[in-house]
């Protein structure tokens, strides 16, 4: 028996003590075929010399518990996880700069905002709110847009949103809005989305969440890329400049690349195909060079706008329309490089709405005062203790002294035996002074009233912008919304829930509460909610929410996926190729096989995707690029039709060559039925279709 294991356990060593595993030293760098490799060890620095077995008394006996490697290793592998957001718990992030186009020091004396040209280091999480963190990009759901500044002042976190406004006015309402979004508790279900009753029944108690409600409906909660996105501080700041004037202020981050959004059809597509899909586009964006950029802009008010405007200023459900308060351009957001760890720095990236620097400051929305104390507490949560500031994500890259200490993993220690002031040591070891004249100061707002917990009657109105951002979308859009609306209340089990939303419905548009309710075949039109306000029919449109409206008029950034065979034209891959890469867009290649194609020319393609894993949901525009005889086999594949045909029911253009008619007609789809169909016969029809893309989706077609 002895004899017998100890065959076994020589067999087991031989095979894995290759030259990789040679023993050494801590810190010892061993020669291997392969090159240098450290040695390893345990974290006491103690060399390992056998890391594939544990210690045991007898080849087949128990495990030693001595065996300090195998306990150290599972100790720490027990404790890897570090409790995920309650809420944004998906996140994707990448490090990059802010760089300041003028010196705004009329304005404020926040230093990044000082010298034109300036670059601050940045780093960027964007994430959604409601799923946890193993849960698809494309769930719809208001996307967070979180921006970590590193300014020679400190550390100014914009915490916000791709959507301006909020669902509630209070901060005492969000445990109930997150609970009701989430997950319902008995069941564990569903995850990431809304489509659920809990959801729609808070929100049908909740008249205030009206304007919000018609954001998360349009198409801005399934952006096609994180690039694409709009990014907003949502609530009313202040910015302040040396003298200790004050200007109210409004974020907003304007993509460089253009707002666009899929589909919902899409979505749910790309959920199931690549449940990665913003994260991937974010990763591949920036090791390709198409660096994400966002422009900075301001809306700068006074007290008086303040006075005269229809609304609170300080009440988060609502926008001030950019006809109104136009916005000035003051900088640009790039991201130029993915992280080295996504736990060390997205994972652990603590943003706190309360970080803000000398030159800006905090206004009295109530949701911003709550969050203030929030941000700060969840941290000690998650990261497990008041230093998470010693981890290098989140430290300031500016030099800082202060006098606290201690703490779980505390990592900055202060030297010497000052840890007080005021002290009478002088000089170096007195430690740092405070700075009247250049230290953070608020501005000396004077406050009073009754200690009371109310609503001002100034934030009662909840119907009047929800009416003005439907009004002001295209009806394509409009139509997008409505089709939203019919979904989510679908999945809602109880009829009373989706005849409530529809009352509150009818306070925004009465065409629109009509169409919902015949899309849910309402027996009968509930009566309008009880509105503590009426809804305003005389506030203008504001065209700047459309995201249609606005379009990016350029290609750039964007992908064709090109369903190609042995065969395929090689004179039109050239052609495509290079009319893409002349408006900066990709082209990928989507084939029968992953090993590739034989072009007409005897050229070789590589394929990007098997026809199976790159539907083309996963592209911009679709080029069908079959042979004579590729096509024949592309008719028996399922995936190709749904290319196809998924990518005509979602609008995109199409460019095609004769040979792909067989195809078209298996999938139902009549080729050259309107103008997002593109024949590519010579090489200037590429040119054609690159230019018809810059529409990004043929939406007549939607229409018709
Ligand atoms: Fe947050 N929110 N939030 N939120 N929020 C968190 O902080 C909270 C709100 C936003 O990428 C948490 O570190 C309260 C508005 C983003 O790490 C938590 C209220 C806006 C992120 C928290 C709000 C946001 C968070 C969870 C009601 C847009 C992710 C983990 C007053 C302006 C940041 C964490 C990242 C995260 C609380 C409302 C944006 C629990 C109490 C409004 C982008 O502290």
């Amino acid at each position: 028996m002895t004899q017998k294991s100890n065959k076994r356990t020589s067999r087991t060593k031989a095979r894995f003590h290759d030259e990789k595993h040679a023993v050494g030293r801590g810190g010892e760098v061993h020669q291997t075929a392969g090159g240098d490799v450290p040695v390893m060890t345990t974290q006491q620095g103690v060399p390992v010399s056998d890391d594939q077995n544990s210690l045991k008394i007898g080849a087949r006996g128990p495990t030693a518990m001595e065996d300090f490697h195998f306990r150290e290793k599972l100790f720490h592998f027990d404790h890897e996880r570090i409790p995920e957001r309650v809420v944004h718990a998906r996140g994707f992030g990448a490090h990059g700069f802010f760089e300041a186009y003028e010196s705004l020091s009329d304005i404020t004396q926040a230093d990044l905002f000082q010298r034109a040209g300036e670059k601050t280091p940045a780093f960027a999480r964007f994430s959604t709110v409601a799923g946890n963190k193993g849960s698809v990009d494309l769930a719809r759901d208001v996307r967070g847009f979180a921006v970590k500044l590193y300014t020679k002042e400190g550390n100014w976190d914009i915490v916000g949103n791709n959507i301006p406004v909020f669902f509630i006015q209070d901060a005492v309402k969000f445990p109930d809005l997150i609970h009701a979004a989430k997950a319902e508790p008995d069941r564990g279900f569903p995850q990431a989305q809304t489509a659920h009753d809990n959801f729609w029944d808070f929100i049908s108690l909740t008249p205030e969440a009206m304007n919000m409600v018609m954001w998360i409906m349009s198409d801005r909660t399934i952006p096609r890329s994180l690039r694409f996105m709009e990014g907003f501080g949502v609530h009313t700041f202040r910015l302040v400049n040396a003298k200790g004037k004050s200007t109210y202020v409004k974020f907003h981050w304007k993509p460089k690349w253009g707002m666009q959004s899929v589909v919902w059809n899409e979505a749910v597509k790309i959920n199931g195909a690549d449940p990665d899909f913003h994260r991937r586009d974010m990763w591949n964006a920036i090791q390709e060079g198409d660096y994400p950029e966002w422009e900075l802009g301001l809306q700068l008010f006074d007290d008086d706008f303040a006075e005269k405007f229809e609304f609170d200023i300080l009440d988060a459900t609502k926008i001030i329309p950019e006809e109104q308060v136009p916005i000035r351009i003051v900088g640009r957001l790039v991201l130029d490089r993915v992280v080295d760890n996504f736990f060390a720095e997205t994972e652990q990236v603590a943003f706190c709405t309360q970080n803000i620097v000398p030159g800006v400051d905090f206004t009295n929305d109530p949701l911003l005062q709550g969050r203030n104390f929030s941000y700060l507490d969840t941290q000690l949560k998650r990261l497990g203790g008041p230093n998470f500031t010693h981890i290098p994500i989140n430290a300031p890259k500016c030099p800082f002294h202060h006098f606290q200490q201690d703490g779980h993993m505390a990592m900055h220690n202060p030297k010497g035996r000052t840890n007080y002031e005021p002290n009478s040591w002088g000089g170096e070891e007195g430690g740092p002074r405070e700075a009247p004249d250049k230290g953070f100061v608020s501005v000396p707002v004077e406050e009073a009233g009754a200690k009371e917990r109310v609503r001002s009657e100034t934030f009662a109105d909840h119907y009047s912008q929800a009416r003005q951002f439907y009004l002001s979308q295209t009806e394509v859009e409009q139509a997008h919304m409505k089709d939203a609306l019919v979904f989510e209340l679908s999945k809602v089990e109880t009829p009373a829930i989706r005849e409530r939303v529809v009352s509150h419905l009818l306070n925004i548009d009465k065409d629109l509460a009509k169409e919902v309710a015949d899309g849910l075949r309402l027996d009968k039109m509930p009566k309008a909610a009880d509105a503590a306000m009426p809804t305003r029919t005389d506030l203008d449109e504001s065209p700047a929410l459309s995201i249609i409206a606005n379009g990016p008029d350029s290609f750039a950034g964007r992908t064709v996926g090109a369903l190609v065979t042995d065969g395929v034209d090689a004179g039109i891959v050239k052609a495509l190729r290079s009319a893409l890469k002349a408006e900066g867009a990709k082209l990928k290649f989507v084939a029968p096989h992953i090993g590739g194609v034989k072009a007409s020319d005897g050229s070789w393609i590589e394929a990007d995707e098997k026809v199976d894993g790159g539907p083309s949901v996963l592209f911009d525009a679709v080029a069908v690029l079959p042979s004579e005889d590729g096509v024949e086999t592309l008719l028996d594949m399922p995936p190709a039709r749904d290319f196809v045909a998924d990518a005509f029911a979602h609008g995109k253009f199409i460019a095609h060559v004769e040979a792909a008619a067989p195809l078209f007609e298996k999938a139902g789809v009549e080729a050259g039925s309107d103008d997002g169909f593109v024949a590519l016969g010579k090489a200037a029809d590429a040119k054609a279709f690159v230019a018809a893309c810059r529409k990004l989706r043929c939406w007549e077609r939607e229409a018709g």
